[in-house]
């Protein structure tokens, strides 16, 4: 209170002084003119103001830019290492979703593209869980399938004189679970007729019968063929 009415006596006794600071006109109330600051000091407050904001915006863009490019950096380090150790080679095609000229959805070279999925046929023979493991050091999983052209589209690439780990199986009281977590439609299943038929057949490969292609329940030690799955790399 006290020093808003110091300022409001100064500012009426000194008229052609009122920008000076207050503390100078506190300090020199009367007589004494203070001719360095009268002057000066507009251009002087309007020119530091303005290189204060135009600092400010420099810092600014400045902050923006390093955070902007770090993100961009990280983004572009993860593309990669996804390109680079995990698949050496990808096979990369523009489709419907992609914005125009744009790559978009990739699959690692050797790897068959259906939908939103790349699919890698395994020919090792080895046990479900050996051939989990393989799917998972591609960053894959045993095949799951959703739907009659799933089944159609891998069954055409497949060879029809062997059989082929896919990754659904049986934790326990014939409850079938799809590797992925993702829930066991009743409507897209494709067993062979009399299948399943083994409560110590746990896990499910597919195959071809005189019938045609289809599901079969058997041990898990069993050495089979595979079929791994992945999403598709969107680059
Ligand atoms: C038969 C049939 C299947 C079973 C396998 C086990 C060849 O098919 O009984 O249901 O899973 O044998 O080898
Ligand atoms: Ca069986």
């Amino acid at each position: 209170m006290a020093s808003e009415i110091t300022y409001a006596e100064v500012k009426f006794k000194n008229e052609s002084n009122s920008s000076s600071t207050y503390s100078e006109s506190a300090a020199a109330p009367k007589g004494k003119p203070t001719p360095h600051l009268s002057k000066p000091g507009r251009p002087s407050l309007l020119f530091t103001s303005l290189m204060a904001l135009f600092l400010l915006l420099t810092i600014s863009f400045l902050v923006a830019f390093i955070l902007y490019y770090q993100k961009y950096s990280q983004l572009l380090e993860e593309k990669k290492v996804i390109k680079d150790l995990t698949h050496k080679e990808l096979n990369c095609k523009k489709d419907n979703s992609c914005p125009q000229n744009k790559v978009c959805s990739c699959c690692p070279k050797d790897w068959k593209p259906f939908s939103s999925h790349c699919y890698f046929i395994t020919i090792d023979p080895a046990s479900y869980s050996k051939s989990e493991e393989k799917c998972s050091s591609m960053g894959a999983h045993l095949m799951v399938i959703h739907s009659q052209e799933e089944q159609d589209f891998i069954t055409k690439i497949l060879d029809p004189k062997f059989a082929y780990y896919i990754g659904l199986l049986d934790p326990g009281r014939r409850q079938w679970r799809w590797v992925d977590q993702t829930p066991y439609n009743e409507n897209a299943k494709f067993w062979h007729s009399g299948e399943p038929n083994g409560n110590d057949e746990q896990c499910v490969i597919i195959n071809h019968r005189n019938s045609g292609w289809g599901w079969n329940d058997v041990r898990c030690n069993v050495e089979q063929k595979s079929v791994c799955q992945m999403k598709k790399i969107y680059l």
